[in-house]
């Protein structure tokens, strides 16, 4: 694995860093690392990090508030000597940032997505990693981890691996894991308060998402959804709907778990879809224009709610 500092040769005195939209904890994680570690070990480069805003369990990471939510035109008519794109799957998952990364002179993307296609000039990307994060952790001095950097990586870990319990977390999650917990970080704080914890109507929202969820395939699909109209009344947006899909998945018997919320765009529905071994969601999501690995995938959709979900419940049905 390369070491990230190496890409800063003479040449390179502004860097763009950039994840992808509606940020989770592994792409603010992986990206303020980045951001953090950058600043810590070079001088005179300017360093800016795009990103649309998080929820507000990730801002607590050092340095959120330097991220850059809305470029001005001139970071537009940039040309970045450097981009580096962090956790995202194709240059267009960046959203707003893809026309900076499409000026800049050189471009490297991190990732672990398998649906990645080696999008930047030079891109590392790693399907058995359990993150964005854990990838990253490699490109760095152990000993240039501070606390600081150590919490931003373990956020994005404990996000992705649902707290080392999905099928991704492996021996070297474990052991990364502990080299930052050796770092001072209060671990416990760090799962609980941008993990677990959930405001009151995030919980009503989810109680009423599993009240609506309804089972197909005997049994081996439970999906359920949330129209615009329904989030308006709570008062939610896209942000507070984290977990939904997980919760579904724990129900018995079940082989894949199917979440999927109305967008801003009437009839556009955007899916989340999660399986527990069986059924490949990443092949299920890239029918439909989506992607992301095996047991956890999403794609974008138009229609009405019930027809969204019998269309992929037929993917779904193909591979069982
Ligand atoms: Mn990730």
């Amino acid at each position: 694995m390369i070491n990230i500092l190496s890409l800063l040769n003479e040449d390179v005195h502004t860097v763009a860093i950039a994840g992808h939209v509606r940020p989770d904890g592994d792409c603010m994680g992986s990206t303020l690392a980045v951001y953090n570690y950058l600043i810590n070990n070079t001088e005179g480069i300017e360093i800016t990090l795009f990103l649309e805003k998080a929820g507000p369990e990730l801002l607590v990471l050092k340095n959120s508030d330097k991220i850059v939510n809305e470029p001005t035109p001139s970071d537009y008519e940039k040309r970045f000597d450097l981009f580096i794109s962090l956790d995202s799957a194709d240059s267009d998952r960046m959203g707003f940032a893809e026309k900076i990364f499409k000026r800049a002179k050189h471009t490297v993307c991190f990732d672990h997505h398998i649906s990645n296609p080696h999008f930047a000039d030079e891109s590392y990307v790693y399907p058995d990693a359990s993150s964005t994060c854990e990838v990253i952790f490699e490109t760095f001095d152990t000993d240039k981890i501070d606390k600081d950097i150590a919490e931003c990586l373990y956020t994005g870990i404990i996000h992705d691996t649902g707290v080392f319990h999905h099928s991704c977390t492996s021996k070297r999650t474990m052991e990364i894991a502990g080299i930052l917990m050796s770092k001072g970080i209060d671990f416990g704080k760090i799962i609980d308060k941008s993990f677990y914890s959930k405001t009151y109507i995030q919980n009503q929202v989810l109680g009423r998402v599993l009240t609506d969820s309804k089972l197909w395939l005997d049994g081996k699909v439970c999906a359920s959804f949330l129209t615009h109209k329904t989030m308006e009344f709570y008062g939610v947006n896209s942000n507070d709907l984290g977990g939904m899909v997980d919760q579904l998945r724990l129900t018995e018997g079940i082989e894949v778990a199917i979440f999927t919320y109305e967008t801003a765009i009437p009839s556009q529905y955007k899916v989340s879809l999660r399986s527990t071994g069986k059924v490949d969601v990443n092949k299920v999501a890239g029918y439909f224009g989506g992607g992301g690995h095996i047991m956890a995938a999403g794609c974008v959709f138009s229609g009405k709610p019930e027809e969204v979900i019998g269309k992929l419940v037929e993917k779904i049905k193909e591979q069982l």
